[in-house]
């Protein structure tokens, strides 16, 4: 039996490569995964559910990842989701169309026996305080139901300008700022009491050893997919507690069902 768990796709209608090769990789690698778990990101931008019926390169792309989505968990492989800071207004409407399940923003599990905590991983950047302000207001219930109120088009637009927006704004911020927080993430480990913490969010795939209260625990962070290739994280149970493995990989030729 396995586990496996990827996150920060990044998919839209700009990116047929990577849809693609995410699409091989359902077909493929997840074949037989007693579960797959989506850590966020899966979009590039959601802006609301009702794409689905627009007449849009990414619409299409949408339609297509959710019958994906739904023919693997069809066969038996459940999916589950986690919101990401690019597809937090990702909902009800599109999971049950994928046949997923929505996970809360901080998830613990227990993955082929292995007590873990899943996130996205924005939750942890806390010096990031631009990011920080901008999480808190998008994650507001009020302001997500005057965003999706808006006309279509009108998301599509504002989407781009907040794009733009961060993307100024990143440009000015050092990289120790737009990574994890070291204290939350000891905190979040001592707090849920586990010792393995899984996200993406940062795109700087990794295994990180860390001792949290006298005892070892360990941080991976899967990687973003690009054109050319993908990551993700594999836990095959095994007579002991299993370790998971991160993995990077050519999106033409995606990890083997039993790769092992
Ligand atoms: O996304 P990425 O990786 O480049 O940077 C993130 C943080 N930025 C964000 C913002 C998103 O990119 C915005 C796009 C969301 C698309 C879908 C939303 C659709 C809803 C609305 C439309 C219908 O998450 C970035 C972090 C970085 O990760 C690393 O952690 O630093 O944070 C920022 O850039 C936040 C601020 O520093 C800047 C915020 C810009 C918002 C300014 C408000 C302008 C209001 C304009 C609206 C009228
Ligand atoms: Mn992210």
């Amino acid at each position: 039996m396995r586990t496996l768990l990827v996150a920060d796709t990044h998919l839209s209608g700009d990116t047929p490569e990577i849809n693609r090769g995410f699409f091989r990789y359902l077909e493929h690698t997840a074949q037989g995964a007693e579960a797959l778990y989506i850590l966020g990101d899966l979009f590039d931008a959601w802006i609301g559910d009702d794409t689905l019926d627009a007449p849009h390169p990414s619409a299409q792309v949408a339609s297509e990842v959710a019958t994906r989505l739904r023919a693997l968990a069809d066969t038996g492989t459940a999916v589950y989701f986690q919101h990401g800071n690019r597809d937090f207004l990702l909902g009800e409407r599109f999971l049950s169309e994928c046949g997923a399940t929505l996970l809360p923003e901080t998830f613990e599990a227990e993955l082929q026996g292995l007590p873990v905590v899943l996130l996205h991983g924005d939750s942890l950047c806390t010096q990031d305080e631009s990011y920080m302000a901008f999480r808190a207001q998008s994650r507001n219930p009020e302001w997500q139901a005057h965003i999706l109120a808006m006309p279509l088009e009108e998301r599509l637009a504002l989407a781009k300008k907040l794009r733009l927006e961060s993307d100024s704004a990143n440009a000015g911020k050092g990289e120790a700022i737009m990574d994890v927080t070291p204290s939350e993430v000891t905190a979040l480990l001592r707090q849920t009491g586990v010792s393995t913490m899984i996200h993406g969010h940062t795109h700087r795939p990794m295994v990180h050893e860390l001792t949290v209260e006298d005892v070892p625990a360990r941080r991976f962070v899967l990687g973003d997919w690009q054109s050319d290739q993908g990551w993700d994280i594999v836990i095959e149970a095994s007579d002991g507690l299993p370790t998971p493995r991160l993995r990077r990989f050519a999106l033409d030729a995606p990890p083997e069902p039993n790769a092992g």
